[in-house]
């Protein structure tokens, strides 16, 4: 019953130039099987074998911090890697265009909104494309390995589309140059899976 890293659909060198193997593999396979391994160890030790993650978010505020820290961390990098793809970029289509046309005004403008947020994150963080209550798309910015989905979130919603902005993410190939880095990432998007996401 305990959660398990998922399989990447791709190499660790697929995403490059934008994202380095190296960098790829160190991420998922060190910090990601980590923040696995810990969280599987904090449930055990709340008694939450076996709940739903989305319950356990919900109510994480209740737990040690462990729960949230290395929970946020597992689910946090899982929706970071399926959000990512070599065929990614451009722009998306459909619904998820139609979306942001209504809440941001234009394409341009949401990636504008979605890149300030991520540079903009003090410290170690994600930011986030979400469906808020109202259905209406929002991004915002999250601390450490907090998640819209969580008791805790100042922006709560259903997560669409993340980038991890913890220095890890980007350090190897980037250095402090941020911004470099969430300029690359619109190269990876898979927006088939935004728009999975704010299907389902
Ligand atoms: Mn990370």
């Amino acid at each position: 019953m305990a959660f398990e890293l998922p399989k990447l659909a791709y190499s660790f060198d697929a995403l490059e130039p934008h994202l380095d193997a190296r960098t790829m593999e160190i991420h998922y396979g060190k910090h990601h099987l980590a923040y696995t391994n810990n969280f599987n160890a904090a449930l055990e030790k709340e008694g939450l074998v076996g709940k739903p993650i989305e319950e356990i978010f919900a109510n994480v505020s209740k737990y040690q911090a462990a729960v949230m820290n290395h929970g946020g961390g597992y689910y946090n990098h899982n929706l970071y890697w399926e959000n990512l793809t070599p065929n990614g970029g451009g722009q998306p289509e459909g619904d998820v265009l139609q979306a942001i046309n209504r809440d941001f005004g234009s394409f341009d403008q949401f990636k504008v909104k979605f890149s300030q947020a991520a540079a903009t994150q003090f410290g170690s963080g994600w930011a986030w494309l979400c469906l808020d209550k109202n259905d209406k798309l929002c991004v915002c910015s999250t601390s450490n390995q907090v998640n819209p989905l969580m008791d805790v979130a100042a922006c709560p919603g259903k997560p669409l589309l993340t980038i991890d902005v913890w220095e890890h993410a980007y350090y190897l190939q980037y250095q402090n140059r941020r911004p470099e880095f969430i300029d690359a990432f619109w190269n990876v998007i898979n927006w088939e899976v935004v728009a999975k996401r704010l299907k389902g």
